[in-house]
């Protein structure tokens, strides 16, 4: 396996991402790819402008289906996030899974060589795998659809940068992949594994090849005004 391309936290559906600008991109390197990995916040079940969690799954589900089609030679791997990791949805990549012969998908993270690809919501604080179980559990209880009003207070504020302002000094590279390579150990795909790249989301600050305890790690940020957005072919 050769050419492989990562992109995270697309969050699609969500009125803030413009991560239809990026789908023609995404498609080119599937068109080259053998392997292309969603990793994480793909979709956004909490802020999604659909009508109901119904129709936001259906969409998806669309999506994903049509990609993989349109790319019979790639494999497409999801991986999810806290924004997607919601049982309704689960239950549906499962019968995808089924349906599709190049689609994979796993809740936390993706394996392949010497490159280790996961969501990043580890980096939050220093967190065990058990202990990510529980906080992805507690962001599934908050999937309701927001309201409208809610939704708006959020576009003011993201207007005003807020969010890439917080995001920068919750998120130094330096904090983030020390909790990301700690989690590492804790599930066996650590440095003494054999992994040397690592591929992550979630904070949207763009993360170009930080070294650190003998390996790279490597952020794409999200395709949110003011923040760099880019799809990474990976090394495996
Ligand atoms: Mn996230």
């Amino acid at each position: 396996m050769q050419s492989v391309f990562v992109v995270s936290d697309l969050h699609m559906f969500c009125r803030r991402s413009d991560w239809e600008e990026h789908v023609a991109l995404i498609h080119e390197a599937a068109e080259e790819a053998d392997l292309f990995v969603f990793n994480g916040d793909t979709v956004d079940f909490k802020w999604s402008v659909l009508p109901s969690l119904e129709a936001t799954i259906d969409s998806a589900i669309d999506f994903l289906r049509d990609f993989c089609t349109r790319h019979p030679q790639c494999k497409v791997h999801v991986n999810l996030g806290n924004h997607d990791h919601i049982q309704d949805f689960i239950a549906r990549l499962e019968t995808l899974n089924e349906e599709i012969e190049n689609f994979t998908w796993h809740p936390y993270f993706l394996r392949v060589g010497k490159a280790l690809f996961l969501h990043g919501d580890v980096a939050n604080w220093k967190m065990s795998h058990q202990q990510l179980e529980q906080y992805r559990g507690r962001w599934e209880r908050r999937h309701r659809v927001q309201s409208d009003f809610k939704n708006r207070v959020y576009d003011a504020a993201f207007q005003a940068g807020a969010h890439i302002a917080v995001s920068r000094m919750a998120f130094t590279p330096k904090r983030t992949v020390k909790r990301v390579a700690a989690y590492m150990d804790d599930i066996g795909h650590g440095i003494d594994s054999g992994v040397e790249r690592v591929y992550f989301g979630h904070t949207h600050v763009p993360v170009h090849g930080y070294a650190y305890g003998g390996m790279t790690f490597h952020n794409g940020g999200a395709p949110m005004r003011g923040i760099q957005f880019r799809l990474i072919k990976a090394h495996i």
